[in-house]
C-alpha cells in the first residue's frame, strides 16, 4: 500500500479522507446502558447519536496499524452518561493506544477482576495493554469528547464478552459532575 496522511479537522470533529464512517445510535446500543427502558424511550422519541467513528481502511495483516477517530456526543440515560460499547481485542496479544484530543471522559479498563479507570483529557495518552477490555466515557454535559486511537491491524473486535462479561462499573451523573458505581 501506499503511504497516506489524514488530517484531523477539529472544528467539525472528523478525521477528514476517511474511508469508513460508522454511526452509533441510541438504537444500536440495546442492552448496554443500565436502565433499558429508559433507552428504549429514547429511541423511539429521538433515536439520538450516541458517537461516531472515522476510520481509514488498512489491510488486515500482521504488521500493519488501524488508527481512528470517535467522537462521543454528550448525553446519558437516565443519568448514565453517553459511551462506546467496549470490547476486547479476539487476538489478546493486541494492545492499544487511545489520545484524548478534546472533551472530558473517563476510560474504563478490565482484565478478569481487575478495574482500571483512567481520566481522559486532552493531551492524555491512554495505553491499553493486551487483554484488557476498554470503554470511553464522555462525562460532560455539553461537549464531545474526541479521541485518536491506533492499533493492530490482525487485533478484531469481541464485543459479545463485553455481554458475557459486563464492565463492573457505570458512570452516572452526580449533581454536576459524575459518580462511578457497581453495576
Ligand atoms: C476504538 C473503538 C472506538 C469505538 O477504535 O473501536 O472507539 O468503540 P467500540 O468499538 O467499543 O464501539 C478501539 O478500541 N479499537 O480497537
Ligand atoms: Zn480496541
Amino acid at each position: 500500500m501506499e503511504p497516506f496522511s489524514t488530517i484531523y479537522d477539529s472544528e467539525n470533529e472528523i478525521l477528514t479522507n476517511y474511508t469508513l464512517h460508522e454511526e452509533k445510535k441510541i438504537s444500536d446500543m440495546k442492552g448496554y446502558f443500565i436502565n433499558e427502558e429508559a433507552r428504549e424511550k429514547i429511541e423511539k422519541e429521538e433515536n439520538k447519536v450516541v458517537y461516531k467513528v472515522y476510520k481509514q481502511d488498512v489491510p488486515l495483516i500482521e504488521g500493519e496499524l488501524l488508527h481512528c477517530l470517535t467522537c462521543i456526543q454528550p448525553g446519558n440515560v437516565d443519568g448514565q452518561f453517553f459511551m462506546t460499547k467496549g470490547h476486547y481485542h479476539l487476538n489478546e496479544k493486541c494492545a492499544e493506544i487511545y489520545h484524548c484530543l478534546k472533551g472530558d471522559g473517563l476510560l474504563l479498563l478490565q482484565k478478569e477482576d481487575q478495574i482500571k479507570i483512567l481520566e481522559f483529557k486532552p493531551n492524555a495518552i491512554a495505553y491499553i495493554p493486551a487483554g484488557w477490555g476498554h470503554r470511553t466515557v464522555n462525562i460532560s454535559f455539553t461537549k464531545s469528547l474526541v479521541f485518536f486511537s491506533v492499533w493492530p491491524a490482525q487485533s478484531g473486535y469481541d464485543y459479545e464478552r463485553t455481554m458475557k462479561e459486563p464492565f463492573q462499573s457505570s458512570i452516572v451523573k452526580d449533581k454536576e459532575s459524575y459518580k462511578i458505581i457497581r453495576r
